[in-house]
């Protein structure tokens, strides 16, 4: 793209008169309107069908990660876990978290959209609607959906990461993602090799019921100011801190499945529309005082370290990057979600946002 560019500007300067060099013609400037952000189960069979096709046409696309040996990243979609792999230590129990993920999610939309042809925004997962029957979320239906839980492995005796009530463990086996044997080529853990392996699942309805319900929503929406709703948000790192972060992370991955994996999670495509609705509860709270919560940010830069005893807390002009699938930008960029290039680089909003009380 870069390379026709030159030379189409190459050939303008030497056949162009010096009028038109002076006054170059300016594309002209298209209006920017966010496309709307919507939750799974109201998309048409359709469009669930294209945002499916489109994560899969990412599933195949080759990486842009400079290749070193033995390595797992195959795909574009592979460049995501890569750099949430390598930046896991830094971006988790942070003050940026939120704004990471935010423009992480914004990545991997664009990349749909701008490498895979979709014409949608990226969907969200309202988990609050599915925990009575959480088996049963249409997110995990094996048609119009991402297929549901792994089979039942039994957990080894001793190990202290059983998430409670989990159900699965195995491999994922109905929906588009099913009996493809190298569908994840990283992890697990924080390992880069490459390392074939099914998509695992391990549903625990239980956890799901105590961390993401509309009770667990309304405590973190009434938070007073951002270090405390970040606080509520990602929760502790045991099982019962966990806030609405770490419900959907165990409730779909339980002990072995990647959701449940601090690195790898992103391997399964259910990350992006569970923290797709993270953003949208952050941007529900954004909303209630906008003025005030377009520039709040705070908690601390480097991990747990609440009483900034290694660091500061992060501000607005703090750095976020996601490797070769965006360019850097600020905490500052990625505050309003419909900047549109006027306030922000991002361009998108939610067709319903959680109010505090209902
Ligand atoms: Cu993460």
């Amino acid at each position: 793209m870069r390379v026709s560019n030159g030379w189409a500007l190459t050939v303008l300067l030497f056949t162009a008169t010096p009028l038109a060099i002076a006054h170059p013609p300016q594309p002209p400037q298209k209006p920017q309107h966010p496309i709307i952000r919507k939750e799974w189960r109201t998309l048409p069979p359709p469009e669930k069908a294209a945002y499916l096709k489109a994560v899969t046409c990412l599933l195949h696309k080759p990486s842009l990660t400079p290749p070193f040996p033995d390595t797992g990243v195959l795909s574009r979609y592979d460049d995501l876990v890569y750099t949430h792999i390598q930046q896991t230590f830094d971006i988790h129990y942070t003050g940026h978290f939120l704004a990471w993920h935010r423009y992480f999610l914004a990545a991997y939309e664009r990349m749909l959209r701008e490498e895979c042809g979709y014409k949608g925004a990226q969907p969200y997962w309202d988990w609050t609607l599915d925990v009575g029957a959480w088996a049963k979320a249409p997110v995990f239906d094996a048609v119009h959906g991402f297929g549901g839980n792994g089979a039942w492995v039994e957990g080894e005796p001793g190990n202290p990461f059983q998430v409670p009530g989990r159900t699965g463990g195995g491999c994922v086996v109905d929906g588009p993602f099913a009996g493809i044997a190298d569908l994840v080529h990283l992890g697990p853990g924080n390992s880069v090799v490459y390392n074939p392996q099914c998509l695992k699942r391990d549903l625990s309805p239980y956890f799901a019921g105590r961390y993401l319900g509309m009770n667990q929503t309304q405590l973190t929406l009434a938070a007073g100011d951002f270090g405390w709703f970040d606080m509520v948000v990602e929760g502790g790192p045991s099982f019962e801190a966990s806030g609405i972060h770490g419900g959907g992370h165990y409730g779909v991955g339980g002990t072995y499945g990647q959701m449940g994996d601090l690195y790898t999670s992103p391997a399964d495509p259910i990350f992006y529309l569970h923290h797709a609705n993270l953003d949208r509860v952050w941007w529900s709270w954004q909303k209630m005082n906008l003025k005030t919560r377009l520039t709040d940010i705070s908690g601390p830069i480097f991990l747990m370290d609440y009483e900034n005893l290694r660091g500061g807390n992060v501000t607005l002009d703090f750095p976020l990057s996601v490797g070769v699938s965006g360019s850097n930008v600020t905490i500052g960029d990625v505050m309003n979600v419909a900047g549109c290039g006027k306030n922000g680089v991002l361009c998108y909003e939610y067709d319903k946002v959680y109010k505090l009380g209902k």
